[in-house]
């Protein structure tokens, strides 16, 4: 972002060459620098943006570059697009009803979900680490401030109230802290504040700074800055420090320019954008800013880096016996403990289920249907999950009630990968 009045002061002492200098410093300007957050895990995919097909549009690759998979597919502009703390979906920015609003998709492009309806500028958002809510900025206030809301767009509320541009908002991934780059106090700067807007507090002071993207464990911080250039506003490149501002260290040392540096969910690796290959490329190196290689050696405009955790995919057996998979329903004595077996393909640990989970629900003796499940499920006995590693079975032993004699019902098993497995019972 940057003010009309600077704009004016610069046209006004603009050479052929300052002139130049101004288009590029407007052209990078005027595309708000994406939000970014970093959440722990083993490393997954990179989204990033390109206009390889001709718009901006939302991709996926491999860590490695292989693997391009296109997920929006709107004749308009989507970016800015920032992974949830499990892998499991994308908020990103697009104008296709009229207008920069943010919206959700999963991992896979489907469901894309519009959460903001305003006439103005809503953009660069990004999750909260219990995927429960969003940061982002809009200009529906008169300049740009930092909101949040809750994930499915509901409870919209400002949190910043100052004449300066507030936007990239990122929040930290223990929950406590939003970072967002203001020119509050002069040129862009990346301050800190609670996630509720108290206690602002400035980071940065030498010339432009931004994209701020929290480490998985957040103690440090990356951001681009122009400092090296003396604040040319042209030749930005990556730079790292400790949560509290302290440390700033220079870590690309790129030719030309670097900007939107973010984190790898464990924290060894960070991916950023460069123009030192004519075009911009998306780029990994190591933490400490060593082994930089070019991901995307691609024509077009290819930038805006989200680097999201791996899913968890298990390999579900389906059940073993004693018990029948569907469409059989299973005949049982009511009050009896069912040994539930099967295997996930190897040891997973004991925390497989989604919380909640396993449940189950009451359903018509001849319904072929699944249902989500409602009563949690009571286990028999203290020890409710097992693993045998020399059989690679888990058995999930099952508590049923007497009460439900001469009744149906459907066990709904829920996995952290989020995948639903049921089996059907009719009790005796
Ligand atoms: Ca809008
Ligand atoms: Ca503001
Ligand atoms: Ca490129």
């Amino acid at each position: 972002m940057i003010s009309q009045n600077r704009i004016q002061k610069n046209w006004k002492i603009a050479t052929a060459f300052r002139m130049l200098i101004l288009l590029s410093l407007l052209a990078f300007l005027a595309t708000p620098s994406i939000s970014l957050a970093a959440f722990p895990g083993t490393n997954g995919k990179i989204a990033f943006v390109s206009t390889r097909d001709g718009t901006e549009q939302i991709y996926t690759m491999n860590a490695d570059g292989s693997g391009v998979i296109q997920l929006t597919f709107t004749t308009t502009f989507n970016s800015y697009p920032e992974w949830s703390a499990d892998g499991a979906k994308i908020v990103f920015e697009s104008d296709r009803d009229g207008n920069h609003e943010i919206y959700t998709m999963y991992a896979d492009g489907s469901v894309q979900t519009r959460l903001t309806n305003n006439a103005a500028i809503d953009n660069v958002a990004a999750w909260s680490p219990d995927g429960s809510q969003i940061v982002f900025a809009s200009l529906r206030d008169g300049n740009s401030e930092v909101y949040v809301m809750n994930s499915n767009g509901s409870g919209q509320t400002r949190l910043t109230f100052d004449a300066g541009s507030d936007t990239q908002p990122a929040w930290s991934p223990d929950g406590t802290k939003i970072a967002f780059e203001s020119d509050q106090a002069g040129f862009g700067q990346i301050f800190v504040m609670n996630t509720d807007g108290s206690n602002v507090t400035q980071l940065t002071t030498s010339y432009r700074n931004g994209g701020a993207n929290w480490s998985p464990d957040g103690s440090k911080i990356v951001f681009h800055s122009d400092r090296d250039c003396n604040g040319c506003g042209t030749y930005f490149d990556i730079y790292s420090m400790n949560a509290d501002g302290t440390g700033q260290t220079r870590l690309a040392n790129d030719p030309t320019t670097a900007t939107l540096p973010a984190w790898s969910p464990d924290g060894t690796k960070i991916a950023f954008d460069s123009q030192r290959d004519s075009n911009y490329e998306v780029y990994i190196m190591n933490a400490d800013g060593s082994g930089q290689t070019n991901l995307t050696s691609n024509s077009a405009v290819d930038f805006r880096v989200s680097w999201g955790p791996q899913l968890i995919t298990y390999n579900f057996s389906g059940f073993f016996q004693p018990v029948d998979n569907v469409p059989t329903l299973n005949s049982v004595n009511a009050g009896r403990a069912i040994p539930v077996k099967f295997s996930l393909g190897g040891d997973q640990g004991l925390n497989i289920f989604e919380a909640g989970y396993p449940k189950s629900q009451q359903i018509a003796c001849d319904s072929t249907s699944n249902v989500d499940g409602i009563e949690v499920t009571v286990t028999a006995g203290s020890s409710s999950l097992s693993y045998d590693a020399s059989t690679d079975i888990y058995t999930y032993v099952w508590k049923t009630e007497k009460s439900w004699a001469g009744t149906c019902r459907q066990l709904v098993l829920k996995l952290n990968d989020g995948t639903f497995h049921r089996a059907n019972f009719k009790f005796k």
